[in-house]
This record gives C-alpha cells, structure tokens and sequence, in this order.
C-alpha cells in the first residue's frame, strides 16, 4: 500500500490506515479488522422509506418554529424521555448555512491524501484527522475516517487546527458552530422547562451562557463492498450533554435503540437537525431524559457524511442529579462527576453501548486516575 494510507507514529500503537484508502484498494472483501462479531452486525437495512412511510416505528420530529413555547417544550421533552432522541425542523439554522458547511467538509475529505494528512491526529489531543478511537494494538476498527475539532470554550478553540481547504471551510464552519450554539441554548431552555423548571436551569448547571464546551466531530463513512459486516460508528452514547446531528439527506444510516430495544433505522428529513440527549443531561436529570444507544451502518453504493456537534458542560464542573428532580426518601441515581472525570472514566473503560452509565448508576464515584497520554479536557470524540 502507498505512504499516502499510513500515518505512522504521532503516538498510535500501529500504523493508521484511512478507510478511504481501505475502500477504494480492498475490492469485494473488507479486512479482517473492520468485521464485526456476528452479534453486533446490522440486519439488512430496509429501503428508504419503509419505517417512515410504511408506518413503523421512528423517532419524533419536531417542529421547533411553534409559536406556544409551551407546546414546544412539551414535545421537545415527551421525545427526550420516550427515546432521548428526535429531529428537529424548522430549527432556526439557516439552510444555506448548514448545506454549506456539509459541502466545505465534503470538500475536505476530496482533498488528495497529502493535504488531508497535514492535520493528522494523534491520542493526545484526538484533534485533527483520525481513523480510530482508542489506541489498544490490534483492536476493533469503525469503517469510517473523521474530523475532530474544538468549538469552545474559546481557550481550546484553534482556526489553525482546522483544514485550510477547501477554502470556505473554516469561515463556513465558525458561522455553522454560532448558529448551531444558539439552537443547543434553546434547546436547553426546553427541555429544563419540560422538566418543570425555570428554563434557565441546565445552562446553570452546564456552567452558563459562554461556559459551556462544544466539539464537532465530521465522520466520513467511504462506500464499503460488505456493509453487512461491520460498522461506520459501533454502539454507543454520546457523553457529554446533547448532540446535534447534521446527516446527508439522501444517505440513511444512523440507527437508534427504540424504546423497546429494537434497532430502528433513522430517515433523516432533508437539513434537519437529529437532536439527542446525552449522558451528562441524563445524570442532570435523574434519568428523566435518556442518552440512548446509537449506532452508524454503511452503505455498498454511496458514501456518507455526518456533522456531530457535541454540545457539553463546562467540564470542570461537579455534575449530578438536580436536588429538584430526585424524589425526597431516595438516593439520585447517579454520584457526582465532574465531566473531565466521566472523559477519563470513559476512555480508561472503551467504547461500551450504555455500560458506563449504567455503572455508575446507584454506585459511589470511583476517583479516577488520569493515567492517560493528554489532557481529558480535549480527548473526548465521541
Ligand atoms: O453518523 C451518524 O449518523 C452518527 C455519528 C455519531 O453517532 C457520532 O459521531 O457520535
């Protein structure tokens, strides 16, 4: 294979080999790493319109422009504690915007592999180009190449660490993160009042407006000759506060665990954004709102783009259950963490679907020693 596959050293155990380059020289047959344990492979993905259209089960969409903010608040939060999930339309993100920013990224992944190799990550920081999470030597890889970057606070955020090219991409992506910013406030404004609180009470407990942490993550899925065998994101939650998902209209492939614990496969409704709940707000909430497990499947015929923008609390704040929501005679289900710690906890356990709140739950917090290369406050890509 070509150097231009490989980005030795920076810290990996082994080589990193680009999915891309994987797609486009493995011919019918995907290398052994990329396979799956038959338990975890995704049943063959139904077409597209069978869930929605047909009537099957689907997460909620909701149309954030209703003028009753009560009426909002409500089903923002009957979503968030049925399936922690939902899709939001009419959400205030300009579409010219949004398009823009998926065409500047797609953009970034056509660069010839010298220039995307000039912002290869490594374990460190995560920063930068990555085809890998977690660094244990011949472990479980994703079929799926990504962007890791910092938002905020400001102090982590570095134009220079993002992609010069193609040229659009950084102005578009900090106009993007602005206006992506302003729909997780709101948001969060929702779903305290849908918990029956005053609604500026999440922000406080995220650490205010402007003392928040924001990180987006680009996955790149390459077309893959066996989708039948692997993953482009394996199960997981995400675990840090909400998500918002800006996905490729036309190309499905996130599935999200239905409240009964089906798989259930996500048509994406064209510039929406799939909005879900993650662990840091089921902690805040006494498991109110669920951060639920998800996965990414692949496609033979098409590629994918993907835009997770991770919105979390301010990460040196103690985060546990709020008083109010934790009924009088009985223990909050979770003990209390900072989310820098979660970030260590996390990563010194791997990737694991909901074991690692499940864990936690109804358990005394472990102190967690941070043996790992880095600082927590900037490794979390997931
Ligand atoms: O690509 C997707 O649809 C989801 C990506 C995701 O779950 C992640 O980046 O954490």
């Amino acid at each position: 294979m070509s150097s231009c596959c490989f980005n030795g050293g920076a810290g990996w155990p082994e080589p990193v080999v680009r999915v891309q380059a994987v797609s486009d020289t493995c011919g019918d047959t995907i290398p052994d790493r990329y396979v799956k344990p038959p338990s975890d492979r995704p049943s063959p993905i139904p077409p597209a319109s069978a869930a929605g259209v047909a009537g099957g089960p689907s997460i909620p969409v909701v149309d954030l422009s209703m003028l009753d903010a009560d009426a909002a608040s409500r089903a923002v939060a009957a979503a968030c504690r049925e399936w922690g999930f939902f899709q939001a339309v009419n959400h205030g993100v300009r579409t010219e915007l949004l398009r823009g920013a998926r065409a500047a990224w797609r953009g970034f992944f056509r660069q010839p592999a010298e220039v995307r190799e000039r912002y290869a990550n490594s374990p460190a920081t995560y920063e930068g180009y990555g085809s890998r999470l977690g660094t244990a030597k011949g472990g479980p890889l994703d079929w799926g190449d990504y962007y890791f970057l910092h938002f905020m606070p400001q102090s982590l955020k570095n134009h220079e660490k993002w992609p010069s090219l193609p040229p659009s991409l950084r102005e578009t992506t900090e106009e993007y993160g602005q206006e992506v910013v302003q729909l997780c406030r709101r948001v969060m404004r929702l779903l305290s009042s849908g918990l029956g609180l005053e609604a500026g009470r999440l922000a406080s407990a995220f650490g205010g407006e402007g003392g928040e942490g924001a990180c987006m993550r680009v996955n790149f899925y390459p077309r893959c000759p066996q989708p039948e065998l692997t993953l482009g994101v394996a199960a997981h939650s995400d675990p840090g506060g909400m998500t918002m998902l800006l996905v490729d209209d036309h190309v499905r492939g996130l599935q999200v665990r239905s409240p009964d614990g089906q798989w259930i496969t996500v048509d994406p409704v064209p510039d929406a954004f799939i909005v879900n709940v993650g662990d840091q707000i089921q902690v805040l909430s006494n498991a109110a709102y669920k951060s639920v497990e998800h996965r990414v499947t692949v496609s033979a015929a098409e590629d994918r783009l993907s835009m997770a923008f991770f919105y979390n609390p301010r990460s040196d704040l103690p985060i546990a259950p709020m008083p109010e929501l934790v009924p009088p005679g009985h223990p909050p289900l979770y003990p209390e963490m900072t989310f820098d710690e979660y970030r260590v906890f996390i990563r010194q356990r791997g990737l694991a679907g909901k074991a690692q709140l499940d864990s936690l739950q109804a358990k005394p917090a472990a102190p967690v020693p941070d043996s790992d290369a880095g600082s927590p406050s900037s490794t979390t890509v997931l």
